[in-house]
């Protein structure tokens, strides 16, 4: 039986994963998007659902302040003696930053509050567990003073596990496999016979990722790097290789005893464009001469592998979990449709800087997501009015229908496709100067709008729609009379290694009265979102 990469496809980097009896746990990185943090559940570490995320809570975390690609880091999901842990760190803003840990006993929730170690510095915090009973924090920070830019120190110290404060001398593991290797990062301790292993990614999180590895006798060091490293990097295969920048991996052991890794890789189409984003990926590793070896055989995250030795869990079923919950990992051809009929959105909906709850209600109208206009534009650093999902196919639809009657030409409703403030697409309803209902596409580059196409239509609810084939987005407008096309952009545009920020595309539903005050909302009856790479 074979599986496909990614696992875990969209915008769902640094993977960290847990085993728990035969259930496995993973999380990621999730930025200034809220509910933070999504936690993912896998019975074969291949088909995964979403159970929730560690920040879920209104006040958790103040991200309303984070510019686009801050927020929320690599985090690291472990389990011990009953308690699930997750730590991570706050980047940038003007609230509360730096490293904390969240806890629970049941790892759909509820998480509790950050308890924030203002001592610990730098970013990529993770936990390990010795088997002595003692638990140590580890992360990375810029060496000060580094001996080349960019280098980074991986550095320990003891947890208190009733306090969640560090404790005990610091320790400096590992500043990189080579010579003028920068960012040392996503360290992970393990324990694997008669070595302690400290896994890390170095060469930055772009085309030059790679995944290095060291051991040492004792926890506190000193690591000795494996003569072979890095064990995995995709950077000597050239830009045109379909998976670049693999990097940021975690290894778990299935209870057969085979060992398998979780790492991001992105996949650019139509040039070196990965509007997706850095997606979790899944490796087989054995071990040699005490190393361990990732993808044995060929050295390279395959697009597809041999699936671990259990039974595979059922693939996503669009007719069984349409909730969103298991929308996860829709298959290359899935249709995911949200009618708005539950008492919670799905935890796939996503805000910017705050819970999609803070900016819209399903009770107001039921059977409609409601999206009060509010004066924030995408393009601000502040909490705009959207409710959005990320990108998962090179080719795809996302449609909408939407009840929206505009006020004035400064109010607007419709869908949005987002990098960051600077980069975005809108496909909006508005009022034209005569008062005529108008739909008008945007496109936002480097900072500059530019509308890309407009045109009339008719009072009423109607369907707007995103549809991606390849880099071009073809924004439309669907009434009882046909499909209209509005515009087509080019969303290589929004890619990151243009736009900038590391993060793939998020496609939302999205209300604002640029800057004026309102009264105004667009209602939405149900939305679809189709994978269309089969
Ligand atoms: C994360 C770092 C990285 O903290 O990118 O993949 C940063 N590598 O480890 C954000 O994703």
């Amino acid at each position: 039986m074979m599986f496909s990469n990614p696992v875990l496809r969209g915008c769902y980097p640094d993977p960290s994963v847990t085993r728990v009896g035969s259930d496995y746990f993973l999380v990621t990185s999730s930025f200034e998007y809220l509910p933070g943090l999504p936690i993912f559940r896998s019975a074969d570490l291949v088909n995964w659902v979403q159970v929730g995320a560690a920040i879920a809570g209104e006040g958790q975390v103040d991200l309303s302040t984070v510019p686009s690609s801050g927020g929320l880091y690599a985090a690291t999901l472990r389990h011990h003696d009953g308690t699930f842990y997750i730590t991570n760190t706050v980047v940038h803003g003007e609230g509360r930053k730096g490293n904390f840990i969240v806890t629970a006993t049941d790892i759909a929730g509820p998480w509790s509050d950050p308890v924030w170690l203002d001592d610990a510095a730098g970013i990529d915090p993770s936990l390990f567990f010795d088997a002595d009973g003692r638990a140590w924090f580890h992360a990375t920070r810029l060496a000060e003073p580094g001996e080349w830019p960019e280098q980074t120190e991986v550095w320990l110290r003891g947890l208190d596990l009733t306090t969640l404060q560090l404790v005990g001398p610091e320790y400096i593991l590992w500043t990189g496999a080579l010579i003028g290797a920068v960012w040392a990062e996503g360290p992970h301790l393990y324990r694997v016979g008669e070595y302690y292993y400290l896994l890390a990614a170095e060469g930055g999180t772009e085309h030059n990722h790679a995944v290095s590895i060291a051991r040492s006798e004792s926890v506190t060091g000193p690591y000795v790097g494996n003569p072979g490293n890095p064990v995995l990097t995709h950077r000597t295969l050239g830009r045109e290789y379909p998976v670049v920048g693999v990097g940021h991996a975690d290894l778990v052991q299935t209870p057969s005893g085979e060992w398998w890794s979780v790492l991001l890789g992105s996949r650019p189409y139509g040039g070196y464009f990965p509007n997706l984003g850095r997606e979790t990926h899944l490796v087989p590793v054995t071990w040699e001469d005490g190393w361990p070896v990732f993808a044995p055989g060929t050295g390279r995250v395959e697009a597809s592998f041999a699936a671990p030795n259990h039974p595979l869990a059922p693939p996503f079923d669009a007719a069984t979990d349409a909730s969103g919950f298991a929308a996860t990992n829709l298959p290359d051809t899935g249709v995911l449709r949200d009618d708005f009929d539950g008492e919670t959105l799905a935890p796939t909906w996503n805000g910017v800087r705050a819970q999609p709850t803070a900016v819209s209600s399903l009770t107001a109208r039921p059977g409609w997501l409601r999206l009060p206009l509010v004066p924030a534009t995408l393009a601000e650093v502040a909490v705009p009015a959207f409710v959005g999902r990320r990108q998962q196919h090179q080719n795809a639809r996302f449609s909408a229908h939407i009840d929206f009657a505009p006020g004035s030409g400064s109010e607007g409703a419709g869908l949005a496709v987002r990098q960051s403030e600077d980069a975005h697409l809108t496909l909006l309803i508005t009022a034209g100067d005569s008062g005529e209902r108008r739909v008008v596409a945007t496109s936002r580059v480097r900072g500059l709008d530019t509308v890309i196409g407009d045109g009339v239509i008719p009072a009423g609810p109607l369907t707007l729609t995103v549809r991606a084939a390849g880099q071009d987005y073809h924004l439309e407008y669907e009434t009882s009379s046909g499909i209209f096309p509005v515009a087509v952009a080019d969303a290589s545009e929004l890619s990151s290694p243009r736009a900038g920020g590391f993060l793939g595309l998020w496609w939302g539903l999205y209300a604002t009265s640029h800057g004026a005050a309102t009264s105004a909302h667009a209602d939405i009856d149900w939305t679809e979102y189709v994978g269309a790479d089969g």
